[in-house]
């Protein structure tokens, strides 16, 4: 018969025991060791206005210069984690000015930029010149050259979503400077499968709503992968999700980070039981496995953009969600 062994030590014993261990670099598992029986957040739901955020873009432009910094950029701070919005994607604000580049680079890390105002400048995706206009969606995936540049007369501020604390996490991350501050453009093409125009996307969008939308989820549509129409990029999908005026979502949680922009409308999401008041481009962030059910409290249509680490928990069998009873 299998017995549960009781060893009666002294706290002396056990002291001098552990101090040999420490020395060693070893660490006893009974001490401290919290098993979790769901996936404990150490981030927190948190908003960021865009009336705040867009003066201190603007501020940027005036102190830095796209010489001095290899990207102007803000990165938004989850207050419980230090310096990005989630554990492992974070979201960032991005300006460029008129007449200015943020000069050709790449790096392991993918990256997605949600365009939120400017008169069309542009990325040069592998040679491929990319416009960007207010709503579009811009890729640049793991390993692509990707310069911006503003040849129009109006600030150019985006969101930007990478997976740099993941590739940080996971020791993958490569980065190179390109020969010169700018690629050479091969072709200038209308339709190109790193640019998702907010144009398409309204009208799919639309169409869904007239065919009354994909049940409980909502009026919600995911971005394709143009290649092999899985998410856009192998760390990162993206959604964009249309309220009607009035509508209130269920109330889900999932195994994976989700960070989310306001392209138009105002309301609120409660997520984890904290209330975030939103209105047109401001940014807010979702915590894993925190219930999250959005409202559109007035009387124009909601779009929320949204991006978010599923394809990799999903790769790593990790990903469930569920929809609050
Ligand atoms: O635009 O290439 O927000 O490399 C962070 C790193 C943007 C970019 C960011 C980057 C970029
Ligand atoms: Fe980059």
């Amino acid at each position: 018969m299998l017995q549960l062994s009781d060893i009666q030590s002294s706290q002396e014993e056990l002291q001098d025991y552990y101090t040999l261990l420490r020395a060693q670099h070893v660490t006893p598992a009974w001490l401290n060791e919290a098993v979790s029986v769901a996936p404990q957040t150490a981030a927190v739901p948190y908003l960021w206005h865009w009336r705040d955020l867009r003066p201190q873009a603007m501020r940027a432009a005036e102190l830095v210069g796209t010489a001095q910094a290899e990207r102007r950029v803000l990165r938004l701070s989850n207050p419980k984690l230090s310096g990005i919005a989630s554990q492992t994607l974070v979201a960032n604000i991005q300006i460029v000015m008129p007449g200015e580049i943020a000069r050709a680079h790449r790096h392991s890390a993918a990256a997605l930029r949600l365009i939120i105002e400017g008169k069309g400048g542009y990325t040069v995706v592998n040679g491929e010149r990319v416009p960007m206009f207010p709503g579009d969606l811009v890729l640049t995936p793991n390993w692509s050259w990707h310069d911006h540049a503003n040849d129009t007369d109006a600030p150019m501020i985006w969101l930007d979503g990478l997976d740099t604390p993941l590739v940080r996490l996971l020791e993958a991350g490569f980065f190179e400077e390109y020969p010169h501050d700018r690629q050479e453009v091969a072709a200038v093409v209308n339709s190109s499968q790193w640019h998702y125009p907010m144009s398409e996307m309204r009208a799919a969008l639309n169409r869904l709503l007239a065919d009354g939308g994909n049940g409980e989820k909502g009026i919600v549509l995911e971005y394709r992968n143009r290649r092999n129409d899985g998410p856009v990029m192998p760390t990162i999908s993206c959604h964009m999700q249309l309220l009607r005026p009035g509508e209130a979502t269920r109330a889900w949680r999932r195994v994976c980070r989700t960070n989310y922009h306001v392209v138009e409308g105002a309301g609120y999401s409660d997520v984890g039981g904290k209330r975030l008041d939103w209105e047109d481009k401001d940014v807010f962030t979702v915590p894993a496995w925190t219930f999250c059910e959005h409202v559109n409290a007035h009387d124009r249509p909601a779009f929320l953009f949204s991006f978010s680490d599923a394809p990799v928990m999903k790769a790593l069998s990790f990903y469930r969600e569920e929809v609050r009873p």
